[in-house]
């Protein structure tokens, strides 16, 4: 059941937020008279109603480098964005809100707006939060000792240039839910769609002044959340507190225009790159730069989502020299926040980088990979910046990707087509996936907040297996997979285990579903729990078969095993029967041994996951338009021991799909006024299944040491994948002519400027 599903409680209220038209603009007065005269008008309530019933959110820790900003629910003075909700109008009916929304009048003073990182850098730039010294809300460096070095010793310096536009999720839903404010027990319950009960809870209560005991949060379905739906947005805060005040249920169905342009957007950055390049292709040292446009707030903390980006950007490659500058500017435009892979833009800038050198020295770009490329010999690996590589394996999906794509028999063919009216251009991209961020992550980015996930598995008389954590799927397919692992570590029957999930008052403490850790934090926090009720079922079942010890006893599909001169043979116990004694019949325990089944563990990942993969494409350009058409695509994957082969395709269509839209179609325009374009679906473009290849995968199942079921996480890499693919792909093929798209998104008309421009030159 999808939030809008869920049906109206009786005196339930409809809520309208009312946006700002404007990018910046002063709210002088709001009169909302003749609003609440309409009939089924209830409230129109604004930020200086709220304020004192919703605190602040402080929206980034004091770190160095880092300026923190503090968020009201509402605007008190001016709007920062078009789109941003200035108020709330509550009625009984949806259309009597829609009506008394269009009734309040609003009183603006425009303000002067940013609408680039370029307004926002210039010496005389307007300020979007006065309270900040500057726009620059985040500027973190790094640098090796041995940089300067490098570039000295270096054959060739190498400088390339990548941009990636604003995009936004597109959750199959919207925003939308429920909240409701029971007066007599002082309890609200919240009903929207969200990939973290606990966390989303726990900032519901602190926002609100409540005890974390006085808020359930119960997650209906939500149709794709891809980062937007984590932690509690204005919205939600001002349908909790309206809830409170009014002493009635509201609920709200965000429409696609606000999801579009109010929602989150994230991904607006630039990079640019130098390379300290050996003559035969090998990097000696690499220099990056990325300015991140986050709008007018940052959901997360900004250091963390555009570091990111730096941090791992070495990837795959051996070189150990490198520096880096990030800064995170605030504009006029939405805030930005955590979107599926929110490091997206990293391995094509890495790769891409790599194209460049190969192009720069007249070498095979394949060939500049391998000599780079970090070998089994390599592993373990410690990049530049401390990422810790324990289980990689990148030349081997490198190799496993070419062999299958044709790379040596598509080379040829393109040195022949000259005269022909298509372009081809083969890409190529390893992926290095940084995932299950472990606690260390968080400490060392200053970012309060832990790796670990907390499992829970009870076994009931009957030997049906209830199995919970704090994850909430958004379409991962979870209730199968996450199933399997608890089923997995416990020896019981995939049939008997049901996962409940989403509901903060039944599912244990936990995370939540981010940064690609669910099949392994929470998998492993499963797979624990499960193995350690298995010793408490086996030490049942051996004083039930009068054994002295449980060392000859497993437990597989729910059979009680015993090993009998090499071979295992059931006992004709089963779970079942262990379960009924271990509930209803206590006294044939061992002495000491607590009755029941159950268990909770907290599984805290010892570092953060890499995953490997690499993405492979052939692309035809049509010349006359600049069209493009994916001819093939094959994507090598090593995400360590497979729970479900067929989730994981399913996630790498999914996450490939959504890199491609972006790099080909999406784009969260802004005009130079900081006016949205992209309201609709007919301005913002995501792919359709025709713009879309068959996807062909390969696996290498290398299992993760440092996970106790053996899986890497791997729900991102493929729109990291995705990316870097189809770019080098379109400028492969742009290169024959000799031009290049330093920005995505890599639509026709962009490439055929890109070729008219390269044909006047
Ligand atoms: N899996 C597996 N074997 C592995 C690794 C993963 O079978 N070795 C399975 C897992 O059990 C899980 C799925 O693959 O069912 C994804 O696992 P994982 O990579 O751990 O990612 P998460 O479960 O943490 O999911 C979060 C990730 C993120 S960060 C976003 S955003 C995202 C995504 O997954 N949003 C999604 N996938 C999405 N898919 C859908 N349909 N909708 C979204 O909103």
């Amino acid at each position: 059941m999808f939030a809008d599903d869920i049906p109206s409680p009786p005196l339930c209220l409809h809520a309208i937020f009312i946006r700002s038209p404007y990018a910046h603009a002063r709210i002088v007065a709001i009169d909302a008279a003749a609003a609440l005269a309409l009939p089924g008008a209830a409230a129109v309530l604004t930020g200086k109603d709220l304020a004192s019933h919703v605190t602040t959110q402080r929206m980034a820790p004091a770190i160095d480098g880092l300026q923190p900003m503090d968020m009201p629910v509402l605007p008190l003075d001016a709007a920062r964005f078009v789109g941003d909700p200035v108020a709330v109008v509550l009625a009984e009916t949806l259309m009597a809100a829609a009506d008394a929304a269009e009734l309040v009048e609003i009183t603006w003073e425009v303000l002067p707006a940013i609408s680039s990182v370029g307004d926002a850098s210039a010496t005389d730039a307007a300020l979007v939060d006065p309270a900040l010294p500057t726009n620059r809300v985040s500027l973190q460096s790094f640098v090796t000792p041995g940089l300067d070095a490098a570039f000295a010793r270096a054959d060739r310096v190498v400088e390339a240039r990548f941009g990636q536009q604003r995009q936004t999720h597109v959750p199959m839903e919207p925003r939308s839910g429920l909240a409701i404010w029971d007066n007599g027990r002082q309890h609200l319950t919240m009903r929207f769609g969200t990939q973290a009960p606990h966390p989303y809870r726990t900032a519901i209560a602190a926002r609100l002044g409540l005890r974390e005991w006085q808020v359930t949060v119960d997650s209906p379905e939500m149709g794709g959340g891809f980062g937007q739906k984590i932690i509690p947005l204005r919205e939600d805060l001002c349908l909790a507190a309206a809830a409170r005040l009014l002493r009635r249920p509201v609920r709200w169905r965000e429409t696609r225009g606000e999801n579009l342009t109010a929602g989150l957007q994230a991904r607006e950055e630039v990079v640019t790159t130098r390379a300290a390049v050996a003559a035969d292709g090998r990097i000696l040292g690499l220099t990056c730069a990325i300015d991140a446009d986050f709008g007018s707030w940052s959901f997360f903390p900004a250091n963390y989502m555009a570091r990111v980006i730096a941090m791992i950007l070495p990837g795959p490659y051996r070189f150990k020299e490198y520096g880096y500058e990030v800064s995170v500017w605030l504009t006029n435009k939405c805030p930005s926040g955590p979107m599926r892979a929110p490091m997206a833009i990293t391995s094509w800038v890495m790769d891409g980088t790599i194209d460049a050198i190969a192009r720069a020295l007249g070498l095979d770009a394949l060939e500049v990979r391998r000599r780079n490329s970090l070998t089994p010999g390599d592993i373990p690996w410690v990049t530049a910046t401390g990422e810790r590589y324990n289980s990689l394996t990148p030349l081997a999906t490198l190799e496993a990707a070419v062999g299958r794509l044709g790379y040596a028999a598509l080379r040829a063919e393109q040195a022949g087509r000259e005269a022909s009216e298509t372009l081809l251009g083969i890409g190529l991209c390893t992926v290095v996936e940084s995932n299950t961020y472990s606690s260390a992550f968080y400490r060392d980015a200053g970012i309060p907040g832990s790796g670990h996930e907390m499992a829970s598995i009870r076994v009931e008389p009957s030997g049906a297996v209830i199995a919970s954590c704090g994850l909430m799927s958004s379409g991962q397919g979870y209730q199968t997979t996450l199933a399997q692992t608890a089923a997995a570590g416990l020896g019981a029957a995939v049939e008997e285990v049901q996962l409940q999930i989403g509901n903060s008052d039944t599912a244990p403490y936990g995370m939540g579903s981010r940064g690609a850790r669910g099949a392994s934090a929470g998998g492993g926090a499963l797979y624990g729990a499960g193995l350690k009720l298995k010793a408490k079922v086996l030490a049942i079942a051996a004083a039930l078969l009068d054994l002295n010890s449980a060392d000859a006893l497993d437990l597989r599909g729910g059979l009680v095993l015993r090993k009998v001169a090499g071979d295992w043979r059931e006992t004709g116990l089963t779970l079942a029967q262990v379960a009924r004694t271990a509930h209803l019949d206590p006294l044939r325990l061992l002495p000491g041994m607590e009755p029941g089944l159950h268990q909770i563990l907290a599984y805290d990942p010892a570092g953060t996951t890499y995953t490997n993969s690499t993405h492979a494409c052939a692309v035809e350009i049509e010349r006359a338009t600049g069209a493009i058409r994916i001819l093939r695509y094959v994507a090598a994957e090593d995400c360590g021991t497979r729970i479900n082969p067929m989730v994981v395709e399913g996630q790498t269509h999914g996450a490939t799909a959504m890199g491609l839209s972006g790099a080909m179609l999406e784009h969260a325009a802004y005009g130079a006024d900081g006016q949205a374009l992209a309201g609709s679906f007919m301005d913002y473009a995501i792919a359709r299944a025709d713009d879309l290849p068959s996807f062909e995968l390969l696996h290498q199942d290398v299992p993760s040491p440092s996970n106790p079921a053996g899986i890497k996480g791997m729900s991102e890499g493929g729109t990291m994948g995705g990316i870097g693919a189809l770019m080098n792909a379109v400028n492969d093929a742009l290169a024959q002519v000799g031009t290049r798209l330093d920005a995505q998104p890599a639509t026709p008309v962009r490439i055929w400027t890109a070729l008219q421009q390269a044909n006047a030159d």
